[in-house]
């Protein structure tokens, strides 16, 4: 078998579940790893990201790394800490030390979640606005975006930061019209950023082709990707359910929607 071999990190949640799916029709090859066991994988690596020596020898022999695993909404900052930012270190030393020179890295929408929602006839939010994370969660998806760029700059590992919006079979929310990335999307974006030659460290925002976006696709169509899907086929259920994006609510006045204004996780 001459595919190309892919660690999927985080392979038992909901996108690793959805590209365990997908992803092998790109032409890859998949070795999955999780915490927790990975239904109807059976050979699949179960390991958390502080077990140094486990990521080493999952990485080994690896193509390339497509790094979904980590805390996936808001949390304490002790756990973020562990999963997201010492684990996130730990997966590039692994692939540092294994001589795999290609990781895609699930960043957020919520490193810029902070940004407020464009008005009307704005340009789309360009890849280098400035990091405005909305959680501790978002900041260590700039975290990592940052550690990206240092393990390229000092020893070449490439790596894509997919700044996610929301990835779900549908969008369920009026906010989602604008960031929703359909799973088939989401595959064709992932199979794109881990083939793509000459990559450095490039930042892209992953999303459809919505007719609400408001995300520059600019960088993510440089890497040969072209959405096919589009949430305006939600649109009209959802804005009679819930009424159009309201930004003078502050719950959906900024990007990152409600991680914002949901009550925050500190002191503890
Ligand atoms: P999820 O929470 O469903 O899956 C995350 C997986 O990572 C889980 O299976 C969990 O067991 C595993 N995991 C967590 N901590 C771990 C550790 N210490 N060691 C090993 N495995 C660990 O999240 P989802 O929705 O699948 O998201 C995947 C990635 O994409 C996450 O990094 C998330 O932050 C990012 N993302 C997802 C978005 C979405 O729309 N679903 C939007 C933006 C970013
Ligand atoms: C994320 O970063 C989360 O991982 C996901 O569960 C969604 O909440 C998504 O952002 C979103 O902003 O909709």
């Amino acid at each position: 078998d001459t595919r190309p071999l892919v660690l999927l990190t985080g392979a038992a949640g909901g996108v690793g579940t959805l590209m365990r799916e997908l992803l092998p029709a790109h032409g890859y090859r998949l070795r999955c790893l999780d915490m927790l066991p990975v239904e109807g994988e059976p050979d699949a690596v179960v390991a958390d990201l502080a077990d140094r020596e486990a990521l080493r020898e999952a990485v080994r022999g690896t193509d390339a790394i497509l790094h979904l695993a980590g805390i996936s909404v808001e949390s304490t900052f002790e756990k973020i800490l562990r999963a997201n930012i010492e684990g996130l270190h730990h997966l590039y030393e692994a692939a540092r030390e294994e001589g795999v020179r290609r990781i895609v890295f699930a960043s957020s929408n919520h490193a810029v979640g902070a940004t407020e929602w464009p008005a009307p006839g704005e340009p789309p939010i360009p890849v280098d606005t400035p990091h405005r994370p909305d959680t501790f969660y978002g900041l260590s998806k700039c975290f990592g975006e940052d550690l990206a760029q240092l393990y390229w700059e000092l020893h070449g590992i490439e790596t894509v930061s997919v700044r996610i919006g929301s990835c779900f079979p549908k969008a369920t929310s009026v906010r989602m019209l604008s960031v929703w990335m359909s799973p088939a999307d989401g595959a064709r974006l992932f199979a794109a950023a881990l083939s793509a030659p000459d990559v450095g460290h490039t930042v892209v925002y992953g999303s459809s082709a919505n007719t609400r976006t408001v995300w520059d696709l600019t960088s993510a169509r440089a890497l040969g990707y072209e959405p096919q899907d589009d949430s305006e086929q939600f649109a009209a259920e959802l804005i009679a359910e819930h009424g159009e994006l309201d930004t003078s609510q502050p719950e959906q006045a900024r990007l990152g929607g409600h991680f914002m204004t949901d009550p925050p996780l500190w002191p503890h």
